[in-house]
């Protein structure tokens, strides 16, 4: 028996909250059928692609009971894609929800992600299985994966797997891309007469799967508290030591989202928001000159320290270094075989400038040498820059070391800068889940459940009112071909689901407008403190600063 914490014991015992509706009736609840829905955009060709989940009603789950059978339910689950706390609750949920359907009723754990229900690799999740991961950060319960499942010979595979163990339904946890794919799946069991339900659960620490129906992705609150109460050690620090700048990069793959929502908690000197740059189309020295010129003032009060957040999606929102970044693309996938067989980075260096448009060639030797090299190198299995990995603290603290050193010999600047760098993402993607996200995860995967023993396909669970205490929020079903619009990728059009990126004229990215002026030279940090799961509720269930002001009415 694994060795676990005085924490992990005491919170195995934590009873998630459900709404009122469902903690009442359980999984018996009436799921009412509103209106038909249709996407905002893209209506003819999304119509087209998904002929029958196209157009659902909204399924709104009510206090009145009635719906579904008591008769022994079998559920198939998936993670997929990254870590997001809260996961192991969502399979709790659904556990505890199948049981109450009926004591014989089967949840099947398919191992590592969708390529799990492909190749019908899976676990028996037993009562025991499930109290031992209770209110647990990770997804080590079942593991997930990056498999897409998208081709007709993947759910072949899928059906056969789900006949050869009865399943009536699955349930797809993931991010937007997982979920349009629980989607296709949903229409081809339909198009084939297959009598197998498909609903889907938002998940990313990143915040962009949400929308209207769905006011934020599981994972998201807690991970903002861990990067959060990091950042606030770090600002504690530098107040106390007053001798360093601390240039932070945050998770949140193209999205600023935990940009934003960890400087709304602990009030930084300096925030950068992708999105934002993109808009006013900032260029790399802009964004190095806004810095170099914070640390100057700041400087000049005799404050030699400070915080710069960085979201993690940045360089790819620089429209010269994205456009740099597509030639780079494009050069080495032209040219493996010549560039492979060259020996040094200078060669590399020189192979490329040479061959780069002049303005990405001048934004290429505009970038220091070690940020060369890893867009040269560091490339994914298709062979792009992989741009989550390129070390933009480190890249932006060095460009700013020189933009100081130069007004440094014109007299200009006086001060020290002295730079600490950090990247903020594991840390919190698997931490324990907070009061919030345990009650909210869990109630996804009692939804999820309750959904598929009331044989609704193609939705995905959805909880509401979230501002509210857990017994008031509401549960329903959203069909998941109204989230979606047909994008660009690969050369091709495809339905995918929206994703959302920090909107500029959105509360949470005006508060910290009107804030940053002031935040820049005073300093007025924030120290939010470690996650608490006991004492008084305005600490233990405290929500996002982003769902506050996003929900907050006026
Ligand atoms: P999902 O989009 O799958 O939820 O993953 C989120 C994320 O943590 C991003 O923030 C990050 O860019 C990426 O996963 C890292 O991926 P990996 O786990 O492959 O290192």
């Amino acid at each position: 028996m694994a060795t676990i914490s005085a924490l992990q014991k005491a919170r195995a015992s934590y009873m998630p909250k459900l709404p009122k509706s469902l903690a009442k009736h359980g999984p018996f609840v009436k799921v009412e059928e509103g209106n038909a829905t249709a996407p905002s955009a893209d209506q003819a060709a999304l119509k087209e692609r998904f002929p029958n989940t196209y157009g659902l009603p909204m399924a709104s789950i009510t206090q009145a009971a009635g719906d579904g059978t008591s008769e022994p339910l079998k559920i198939g689950v998936i993670l997929s894609g990254g870590q997001a706390p809260g996961g192991h609750n969502v399979i709790a949920g659904l556990y505890d929800a199948v049981k109450a359907v009926n004591s014989d009723s089967e949840l099947y754990g398919f191992l590592g992600g969708p390529s799990g229900l492909v190749e019908n690799k899976y676990c028996k999740l037993t009562g025991d299985i499930i109290d031992r991961y209770r209110n647990t950060g990770g997804f080590d319960i079942i593991g997930s994966g990056r498999t897409k499942l998208e081709t007709e010979e993947q759910f072949d595979k899928v059906a056969a797997t789900c006949r050869e163990h009865g399943i009536h339904g699955v349930v797809v946890v993931g991010g937007d891309d997982s979920n349009t794919n629980a989607c296709m799946l949903a229409e081809y069991f339909l198009a084939n007469n297959i009598d197998i339900q498909v609903i889907g659960c938002p998940k990313t620490i990143d915040g962009d799967l949400k929308n209207e129906q769905i006011p934020i992705p599981f994972g998201f609150d807690t991970a903002t508290k861990v990067y959060s109460e990091l950042i606030g050690n770090i600002l504690s620090d530098v107040n106390s030591a007053k001798k360093y700048w601390h240039f932070i990069r945050v998770m949140g793959r193209s999205a600023s989202h935990i940009a934003l929502e960890t400087a709304l908690q602990t009030q930084p000197n300096i925030t950068i928001v992708s999105e934002e740059v993109e808009q006013e189309g900032t260029t790399l020295n802009d964004i190095v000159y806004q810095i170099a010129d914070t640390v100057r003032r700041r400087a000049e009060d005799g404050k030699n320290f400070g915080v710069a957040i960085i979201p993690e999606g940045l360089i790819g929102f620089i429209p010269q270094i994205n456009s740099l970044i597509s030639e780079l693309n494009e050069l080495l996938a032209n040219n493996e075989e010549q560039f492979k067989s060259l020996q040094s980075a200078e060669e590399n260096c020189e192979f490329v400038s040479g061959k780069l448009s002049a303005d990405a060639a001048e934004a290429f030797t505009s970038l220091p040498q070690d940020i060369q090299m890893q867009l040269l190198l560091d490339r994914d299995p298709h062979g792009n820059v992989q741009v989550s990995r390129i070390e933009t603290e480190k890249l932006l603290s060095s460009m700013v070391d020189h933009q100081l050193k130069e007004w440094k010999d014109q007299g200009r600047f006086k001060g020290k800068f002295s730079p600490q760098h950090h990247f903020f993402g594991y840390e919190g993607r698997a931490a324990a889940p907070s009061n919030f996200d345990a009650d909210y995860c869990y109630t996804l995967g009692y939804t999820a459940a309750t959904l598929i023993n009331a044989r609704k396909t193609g939705y995905i669970a959805a909880v509401g009112n979230l501002t509210a205490p857990a017994p008031e929020w509401t549960a329903a079903g959203v069909p998941l071909t109204m989230m979606m619009n047909m994008e660009r990728r690969h050369g091709g059009d495809k339905p995918v689901i929206e994703r959302a990126l920090v909107e500029l004229d959105g509360k949470p990215f005006q508060q910290l407008k009107q804030n940053r002026e002031s935040w820049k030279t005073e300093d007025d940090y924030v120290l939010p403190g470690p996650i608490q799961y006991f004492g008084p509720s305005e600490v233990c269930d405290r929500i996002t600063e982003t769902l506050r002001l996003e929900q907050q009415s006026g």
